[in-house]
């Protein structure tokens, strides 16, 4: 991409974010990277990796979860998964990717072992939402320093694959109890043919377009190799083949170097009669190349299967679903915030915390039906003992206001309060905003599940 129109792209990212008009990106209470969709049982669940705030250079110590069922509230379940569990480990949370096989979870992972070499370990769980145990005490694949990103697929046929590499792509058969698996690793041929020629400096290592993120998905017998692709700053290519085993052929770039973040990262899954492509930018504030952020594009074919080229948007603005205000949903479910950080603790859980005055959280397309609302309870709390609320207002941060809780103190993340409000009744489909106020510096308020009632 020319400089010009790069610097207007990462201008119109940036003004979206601060406007909080955007969808992308799908989570702003942390950073995220390397986005692995799964979809089980009518849900998504989005692993990703987590650079650290303070990250410097890929400082990431866990891998995170995030579930939606329309593609714009996006519920933050925290970490759940860390390199610690893995006894071999020494540092290096990267690429994830989790898949299911008769009932149980099977993340796929990237680590630096204790001695500085990589590995992929395996860690297994009885649910989506872990926790997740390491089997076998070792790395399920240690080849080479290009062991990462290990990206997982099963066939039709029940073959499951483990992909992976950087700067070649490897592949292997697993066997069916998915922590081992069978034959010799082979690697695809990097050849012009199967990945497409480099531009700008090429070397000996990195002759195609190939450099790391392998992601497998297969639509119409046909299959799909997305790639994050050189040079330096990474766009994303694809290749595809009639067998698994290929050979591949070079198809094009799916999405061009855009974005503020040196590196990208593909995903991709169907979900409700829609394919989406998941990627990671630089775009929240204080992103970059390695303070990155997760984002979503609906993915579209052409009539051949050939990919339709997408830019980084503000991306997915419907809802698929409308959310049901009279069950409890947890406040870290949020469409767009600002000013906002997800926590967990052993008292309630995943919570959020406002870190600022006029922080604010936004949940899309929420269906109060004709009958209506006219009461709200929360879960909620603060340490200070003054001045402290939170108004619930409908379709903008400064839009009519339903109602305003006085949040009492209860004196930290491990105390809580809850607390029910008659509100003006509401009713139809409205975004809901929660917006936090209070004097202090810091750690305004925590929130941690809301309902309306009638
Ligand atoms: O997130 C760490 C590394 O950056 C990943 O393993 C690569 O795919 C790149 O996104």
């Amino acid at each position: 991409m020319k400089q010009p129109y790069k610097i207007v792209a990462i201008l119109i990212i940036l003004l979206n974010c601060t406007i909080g008009e955007a969808q992308n990106p799908i989570v702003q209470t942390n950073y995220t990277a390397d986005p692995a969709p799964m979809v089980y049982n009518g849900k998504v669940y989005l692993y990703t990796s987590h650079d650290e705030d303070d990250s410097s250079w890929f400082t990431m110590n866990d891998w995170r979860l995030y579930t939606t069922d329309d593609m714009v509230n996006w519920t933050d379940h925290g970490a759940v998964l860390s390199y610690k569990e893995f006894d071999w480990a020494k540092m290096n949370a990267w690429a994830p990717q989790c898949i299911e096989r008769k009932g149980k979870f099977y993340m796929y992972v990237p680590i630096t072992d204790r001695q500085g070499k990589n590995g992929i370990g395996v860690a297994v769980a009885n649910s989506p939402y872990g926790p997740f145990i390491d089997p076998l005490g070792k790395p399920l694949v240690s080849n080479s320093n290009a062991d990462i990103d290990p990206t997982v697929f099963i066939d039709d046929d029940g073959q499951a694959y483990l992909f992976w590499g950087n700067p070649v792509c490897y592949y292997v058969k697993l066997n069916e109890d998915m922590i081992s698996y069978k034959g010799e690793i082979q690697q695809i041929p990097n050849t012009i043919e199967a990945f497409g020629k480099r531009e700008g400096k090429v070397n000996e290592q990195r002759p195609t377009t190939y450099e790391e993120g392998p992601w497998l998905y297969k639509r119409n017998s046909l299959y799909y190799l997305f790639f994050a692709a050189g040079p330096i700053s990474e766009h994303i290519g694809y290749s595809t083949s009639k067998n698994i085993e290929g050979p591949w052929k070079y198809q094009g770039v799916v999405m061009p170097t855009q974005g503020g973040s040196f590196t990208n990262h593909p995903g991709v899954i169907d979900f409700k009669g829609k394919s989406y492509f998941f990627y990671h930018n630089g775009a929240l504030p204080g992103g970059g190349g390695f303070t990155r952020s997760v984002s979503v594009e609906e993915l579209k074919f052409n009539k051949d299967g050939s990919i339709v080229q997408m830019n980084m948007t503000e991306g997915i603005k419907q809802s698929l679903s409308p959310l049901n205000p009279f069950t409890k949903t947890e406040a870290e479910t949020i469409a767009w915030s600002e000013g906002v950080k997800s926590m967990k603790n052993n008292v309630v859980g995943n919570f959020i915390t406002a870190k600022q005055n006029n922080a604010y959280t936004k949940v899309k397309e929420v269906d109060f039906r004709q009958e209506g609302a006219t009461k709200f309870t929360a879960r909620i709390g603060t340490t200070h003992n003054s001045n402290v609320s939170m108004e619930i207002r409908l379709d903008s941060k400064e839009g009519a206001l339903l109602g305003t809780i006085n949040v009492p103190m209860t004196g930290g993340n491990d105390r809580w309060v809850v607390k029910t409000l008659d509100i003006k009744k509401v009713s139809g489909v409205h975004d809901i905003y929660f917006v936090f106020k209070g004097k202090s510096q810091k750690d305004i308020m925590y929130f941690d599940y809301w309902m309306f009632s009638k």
